[in-house]
């Protein structure tokens, strides 16, 4: 699955359809600034150590400013927008083409310093949700309204399960502040703004844990605001969120 060469023993394993593609381009970034580097360095070296005329004068003529600098400027220039072109494709893919028609909706929620995962449930839609509502305490950390027939069986979870293989739509939102939600393992970032509902989508293709991130201060616990993303196979999803809508049945109707 991996696809950064030497860099790939650097990050954690991948476990993305789109990572390995990333890392490529990670890698060739990383190796496209280091040979300018040696370039810069080897050019620095030349200019101290470049023959003396024989003149009293001193020494050779330079090259015109132009020669020196011009096709080094309009070199970089190429690199760059090729550089810029690439990555742009690369996330065109995940952000501004739509997920596939199958794919799966999850709705992700960042609360200070917490994240919650919602599923729709049997009837494929989410409930809405009420912010006088919203109460940890009482086990309806989201506001789900009772009064809506579609949030009586949507599932809210502490921790991200996913089946392998499947394409998933995150639709981020926020709470309180602004949270950054960071999937290493899966190659993933996006922030998750109070006010904005935000889609991104992945496929997950390595079953395993993946640690789930908050890269955004945003507060006393930040440090602390971790999930886990779990990635199964599909038949194993399917009876955990079987499992999980007995739960929440039993709870929404004793
Ligand atoms: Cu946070």
């Amino acid at each position: 699955v991996g696809g950064g060469g030497w860099l790939g023993s650097w990050l954690p394993a991948n476990g993305s359809l789109h990572g390995a593609a990333v890392d490529r381009l990670l890698a060739f970034n990383l190796n496209v600034l280091f040979g300018l580097l040696i370039l810069a360095h080897l050019i620095l070296l030349y200019a101290v150590m470049r023959p003396r005329g024989e003149k009293a004068t001193g020494r050779q003529p330079l090259p015109s400013a132009w020669l020196a600098e011009g096709w080094t400027i309009f070199l970089s220039w190429v690199l760059f927008a090729g550089l810029t072109v690439s990555s742009e494709r690369l996330w065109a893919d995940l952000r501004y083409e739509g997920p596939s028609p199958g794919a799966m909706q999850v709705e992700v929620t960042g609360v200070q310093f917490q994240w919650y995962f919602r599923y729709p449930g049997a009837d494929a839609r989410f409930g809405g949700t009420q912010p006088r509502l919203v109460d940890a305490a009482t086990g309806n950390p989201l506001g789900l309204d009772p009064e809506d027939s579609y949030s009586a069986d949507d599932i809210v979870s502490s921790i991200l399960v996913l089946p392998e293989g499947r394409e998933v739509d995150l639709r981020l939102r926020a709470q309180d502040v602004i949270h950054g939600f960071f999937i290493p393992g899966m190659r993933l970032k996006q922030n998750a703004v109070p006010g904005l509902l935000l889609h991104v989508h992945f496929t997950p293709v390595r079953p395993g844990i993946y640690p789930i991130l908050c890269t955004q201060v945003c507060g006393s616990g930040h440090a602390r605001m971790q999930a886990v993303l779990r990635v199964i196979p599909e038949a194993e999803f399917d009876s955990w969120l079987e499992a999980r809508g007995a739960a929440r049945k039993r709870q929404v109707s004793p």
